[in-house]
């Protein structure tokens, strides 16, 4: 049965040309709606860019330019880029199309409609952060000498005194939220992120201003002032619609049938830095405007540069995404390919080594680390390889399946048929699961299955003893690698296009794998393979360096935030070692961080409450603070030393030890790769 698949990004703002961030969220979306699609769902795609508000004004006036002509030459950028790295069938949406403007003053007419009471005139007063284009109370900021600053981006807030404003009645909502995430425990996914929202609905929430009158650059409230003021509607209330609008009639009504067909199915694709925008206010919009609500929202982490995240306020953080799948495609000799395929690469390396909803560390070693051993290695080779012996027997001994020899039994040629099917369904669960590292894993284990089975049956020896069962084994490696030019496709499209045209495949309209009675080497059909070239050669040290020289640019390379490069070959240094039993005296456990608090006069403490699956959370004091901000520790899960004696630092308790990585600074905490019980014992 086809089912409808409607998966968004952010819309991006303008005040800047996109970065890896933005192409993360962009890559993973791309990565899914091409799953679906192969799987025959009715797929829609939509990504865009966020043109209104403060911040994008700001930034005009800063180039000496009017907003329109920013957002003209800046939008662009953004839909540019991503044809550029073969983001495939999605459509972009601009907050300043007609369409759009009349869907957002339609939205808010129709709240004033339904619930009246909703949208109320009073004064506004308080903190602002333009880079977030959001309210702050003082207990959301941080304190620096007698500056308020967004922990965020890291500046200071601007005081908004007494701004005439539209209000919302947010404060309504927490109730009817909380309803609908306990009856839909898939609306906010990870887990943890779920978590932190139903703690924050629970501590009851505060109208919302939704208009703003100290500048202009905006969608008119659709209906005056008593005073004659010129209200502009708030840049979140205006952005999220875009999500709705790019389903609406031209005539801005809200409902329609691409509404109905794709609105209810849809995942808004997001970074937790604008987590509560989507499953609080958005949502709470939709109820006021009786509209039905998204089927979920899916955060994403962070990708940091040396524990910073990647932003465009950082410029040591800042990665090109085109020059780097430049970069890492210059070896490939694939005539013509050489940037799709470093885009291929790149796609690779983000969603292996990033688990979707976790945060990662952006870091060169990791990324050469995995091209070596993961591309050049496992699926370069097998590739190599396989071709290469079937291009030297196959004129003597074609590939030809055998039914004799294909049947279950203890043999290599029905294990690599198992472990097919086996990797068809995981990495099939994990793409509908949202867990593209996951699906990567599982086709790997294919792969490595399939490098065994060379080394196993040896078809050069089989050639050589004249064994019949030749022609089957080279039928078996090239149906492995029709399979893998599928399993691969969403994540490395240009790849799998490369492996299809080498081996024959003419199929255009790929569909994704399903095996039929336990099999599904037997759906290839007949191929003529043919020779390949090195798709992706080893990295050595020279061209790592290269990639560097391109990437990271001199005069960032010398600053303390540069993208790290990898180490100089160092002698490993020697350890004192320990017995089992020394190690088994220290009691490790999963904690689960419960909350966080800066801890007054200590610029390195953080205050932690700590789940350890005990009855009463731990109070533990840990020296990363400034590594991490509150909010950005709490949810997470690290390791902890359990049996520490108990000591008083700064007069607090502290039950424990968090282990993190780095020397004389933090640079992460201990990380496992799933969320398990609060507790568990970790050996
Ligand atoms: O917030 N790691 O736009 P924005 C991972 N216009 N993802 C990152 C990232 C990083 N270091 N940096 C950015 C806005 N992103 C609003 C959205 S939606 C109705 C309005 C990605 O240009 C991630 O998806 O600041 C994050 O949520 C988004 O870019 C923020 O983009």
């Amino acid at each position: 049965m086809t089912q409808t698949f409607y998966i968004t990004t952010p819309i991006y703002y303008v005040n800047d040309v996109p970065h890896l961030g933005h192409a993360y969220t962009t890559l993973v979306a791309d990565t899914l709606a091409r799953f679906h699609r192969m799987r025959g769902d009715d797929t829609r795609f939509l990504t865009g860019t966020d043109e209104h508000g403060q911040k994008v004004e700001e930034a005009a006036a800063k180039r000496g330019r009017t907003p329109r002509e920013l957002v003209d030459e800046v939008a662009p950028r953004f839909d540019e880029t991503w044809k550029t790295l073969g983001i495939e069938g999605y459509r972009f949406i601009r907050t300043t199309d007609e369409r759009h403007k009349r869907v957002v003053q339609t939205l808010w007419k129709r709240i004033r409609q339904v619930n009246p009471e909703d949208l109320y005139l009073a004064s506004y007063q308080g903190w602002y952060c333009i880079g977030c284009e959001a309210f702050y109370t003082e207990s959301q900021l941080a304190r620096d000498g007698d500056t308020w600053v967004c922990q965020v981006h890291k500046k200071p807030v601007s005081w908004l005194d007494k701004e005439r404003s539209w209000f919302f009645r947010l404060s309504r909502y927490a109730e009817p939220l909380l309803r609908h995430i306990e009856a839909h425990p898939d609306f906010i996914r990870p887990d943890a992120y779920r978590n932190e929202i139903v703690a924050f609905l629970r501590g009851g929430l505060r109208d919302l201003s939704v208009s703003r009158t100290s500048f202009q650059w905006g969608i008119d409230v659709p209906e005056p002032d008593p005073d004659g003021l010129h209200h502009v509607i708030y840049v979140w209330m205006d952005a999220l619609t875009n999500y709705l609008s790019d389903l609406c009639p031209a005539d801005g009504s809200v409902t329609g049938p691409d509404v109905e067909r794709y609105f209810p199915s849809v995942i808004h694709l997001i970074g937790k830095d604008i987590l509560r925008f989507h499953t609080v206010y958005w949502p709470a919009f939709l109820m006021a405007a009786n509209l039905p609500l998204p089927r979920g929202i899916f955060a994403h982490g962070w990708w940091t540069v040396r524990g910073e995240k990647i932003s465009k306020s950082m410029p040591a953080t800042r990665i090109d995404p085109i020059k780097l799948a430049d970069a890492l495609g210059a070896g490939t000799q694939v005539p013509g390919l050489a940037r799709a395929i470093g885009v291929d690469a790149m796609r690779y390396y983000l969603l292996r080594e990033m688990p979707l909803g976790n945060d990662g560390d952006f870091t060169f070693e990791s990324l050469f680390g995995r091209f070596n051993a993961e591309l050049a290695n496992d699926l370069g080779n097998l590739i190599n390889r396989s071709l290469t012996l079937i291009g030297k027997l196959a004129a003597e001994t074609p590939p030809a399946r055998d039914d004799a020899l294909y049947r279950e039994g203890e043999n290599p040629y029905w294990q690599i048929e198992v472990h097919a099917v086996e990797a068809c369904r995981h990495a099939a669960a994990q793409f509908d699961a949202f867990a593209p590292s996951r699906a990567l894993e599982a086709i790997w284990r294919f792969v490595g299955m399939a490098n065994r089975f060379i080394d196993q049956t040896q078809p050069w020896v089989m050639a050589r003893a004249r064994d019949k069962a030749l022609g089957h084994a080279l039928w078996c490696l090239q149906a492995s690698l029709w399979l893998i030019a599928r399993l691969i496709a969403p994540v490395l499209p240009a790849t799998s296009g490369v492996l299809r045209r080498w081996i024959g495949d003419g199929d255009a309209a790929m569909q994704w794998p399903e095996p039929i009675e336990g099999r599904v080497l037997s759906l290839a059909p007949a191929l003529r393979a043919g020779a390949a070239s090195p798709l992706f050669p080893r990295l050595d040290d020279k061209l790592q360096q290269a990639i560097l020289d391109k990437i990271v640019p001199p005069d960032v390379a010398a600053s303390p935030g540069a993208p790290p490069a990898p180490p100089a070959a160092e002698p490993r240094p020697s350890f004192a070692p320990i017995k089992i039993d020394d190690f088994g005296r220290i009691e490790l456990r999963v904690g689960t961080v419960l909350s966080a608090a800066a801890v007054p006069k200590a610029k390195k403490l953080l205050q932690l409450s700590v789940d350890l699956g005990e009855p009463q959370p731990r109070s533990i004091v840990a020296g990363i603070a400034e590594t991490y901000a509150p909010d950005q520790i709490v949810g997470k899960q690290a390791i902890v030393v359990a049996n520490l004696e108990p000591a008083t630092i700064r007069g607090i308790p502290s039950q424990g030890m968090l282990l993190a990585a780095g020397d004389a600074q933090v640079l992460g905490l201990s990380a496992l790769d799933r969320n398990v019980p609060a507790g568990t014992r970790v050996r």
